[in-house]
């Protein structure tokens, strides 16, 4: 029996998402697009998964949509087939999800990293946006997400070179949260989904909802939905429950109402 393309695994309430094409360095096919889309869609909806992580090999996370497939379509073929659909369903996942990249994270590679929450990058990442020497340009948020994460400079000199960035030179920048030496890229991405995994998940979903509409809306209207958040989440049991542990000098144990 073939290799299943994604591998599915649960660590506590942490589910992790493996992309399993390595010989092709992950490259984006629909097939592993629709895995990709059913599985993170299935975590989403399970009350017990409280953080994702998003991983692929340690040569590549993914090296961009599949070549052979972009080559084949037209361009309506490309429109018709849902491809547009399933980079939105990603986007749409509530619960945070932690890229944990190591080696190649290119071209659609790199846009599927930058719609996860927060990126844990091995040294030995590379990532870049190279659809140029394609004849195209990034087609899934690469010149929207890479340039409000590393500003205009970089950002044109990475989608109008191919330059790839180091995973030094991408914390700078701004592209990702942590460098881990090359052993540890996977154990840290998981270990930080933990963290997030074991705090409230109603104030979580209304961070990260709050954090997102900072690239969407004017400072005053996001300031006014942060206010409301909060209110929101200070309603929760879990608000509850985390300043009364405070008080008492034990950890909270959230359970998400
Ligand atoms: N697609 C298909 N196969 C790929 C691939 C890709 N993107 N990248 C690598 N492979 C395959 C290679 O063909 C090779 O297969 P075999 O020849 O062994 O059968 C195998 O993976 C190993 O690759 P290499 O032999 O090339 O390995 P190297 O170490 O020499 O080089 C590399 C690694 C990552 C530098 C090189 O493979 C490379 O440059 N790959 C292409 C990177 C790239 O250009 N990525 C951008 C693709 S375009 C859209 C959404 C998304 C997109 C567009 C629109 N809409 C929603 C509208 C996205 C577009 C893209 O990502």
């Amino acid at each position: 029996m073939a290799d299943p393309i994604v591998l599915v695994e649960r660590d506590g309430r942490v589910g992790v998402v493996t992309m399993n094409r390595p010989k092709q360095l992950n490259a984006l096919s629909g097939e592993l697009m629709d895995a990709l889309v059913a599985t993170l869609r299935e975590f989403d909806s399970d009350p017990d998964t409280r953080a994702i992580v998003l991983g692929g090999g340690e040569r590549a996370f993914a090296a961009g949509a599949d070549i052979g497939e972009l080559s084949a379509g037209t361009p309506v073929t490309l429109y018709e087939s849902g491809h547009l659909e399933r980079w939105e369903a990603i986007r749409a996942v509530r619960t945070p999800i932690v890229a944990a990249v190591s080696g190649f994270c290119l071209g659609g590679g790199c846009e599927l990293a930058m719609l996860c929450d927060l990126i844990v990058a091995s040294e030995t990442a590379k990532f870049g946006q190279p659809e140029i020497n394609l004849g195209v340009l990034p087609g899934a948020g690469g010149t929207q997400r890479l340039t409000r994460a590393v500003g205009k400079a970089v950002a044109m000199d990475m989608i109008l070179t191919g330059r790839m960035l180091s995973a030094r030179e991408a914390l700078a920048h701004g592209l990702v949260a942590r460098v881990v030496a090359r052993e540890a890229w996977l154990a840290e991405a998981k270990r930080v989904a933990g963290e997030i995994a074991a705090k409230g998940p109603v104030a979580v979903h209304l961070a990260k909802e709050a954090i997102d509409a900072a690239f969407e809306v004017p400072l005053s209207a996001g300031v006014e939905l942060e206010r409301k958040s909060f209110f929101l989440a200070r309603a929760s049991e879990d608000a509850d429950e985390g300043l009364k542990a405070f008080l008492e000098k034990r950890k909270p144990d959230f359970t998400g109402r």
